[in-house]
């Protein structure tokens, strides 16, 4: 069972995203960051940078003690792992690698594209949202 440390933000859905979409079993543990939860002392020792999202494997796949990770991306190559070992998915070919890494790099980024974003915004306070002009081109692309 995966204990996932986790509070309403970009970074913490990643990882919930992740487990919805895989059905890996897991438990929230929120941690208030309005109200400075990440700083407490037994959260710390899971996420040193006082930070979630953090997760503990409680029962590890190779049967060791639980394994607690920080930082989001690698969380989710942990997971993606974990995953993999419990479906063959390194049974398929290795073309279909590249096709998982894209979307684990794409999750992982994304609250980093709104972080550009935001800077873009302050530069230049009419700079359209990115989805917005992925649409755009999108729908250039069907006319
Ligand atoms: N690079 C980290 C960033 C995590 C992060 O920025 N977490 C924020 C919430 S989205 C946080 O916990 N902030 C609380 C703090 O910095 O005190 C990751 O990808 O996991």
């Amino acid at each position: 069972m995966i204990d996932l440390h986790y509070w309403t933000t970009p970074n913490g859905h990643k990882i919930t995203m992740f487990l919805e979409e895989t059905g890996l079993p897991y438990r929230l543990v929120p941690v208030d960051i309005t109200k400075n939860a990440q700083f407490d002392d037994e959260f710390l020792k899971i996420s040193p940078n006082n930070k979630i999202p953090a997760i503990v494997d409680q029962t590890p796949l190779g049967g060791s003690e639980p394994v607690s990770i920080f930082e989001s991306g690698a969380i989710l190559i942990y997971l993606a792992y974990t995953w993999a070992a419990l479906h063959s998915f390194f049974g398929l070919s290795i073309e279909d690698y590249p096709a998982v890494e894209r979307w684990l790099e794409a999750v992982a980024s994304r609250p980093a594209t709104e972080r550009a974003y935001t800077l873009a915004k302050q530069l230049n306070p009419q700079a359209p949202m990115p989805v917005r002009r992925a649409e755009r081109i999108a729908s250039q692309r069907k006319a």
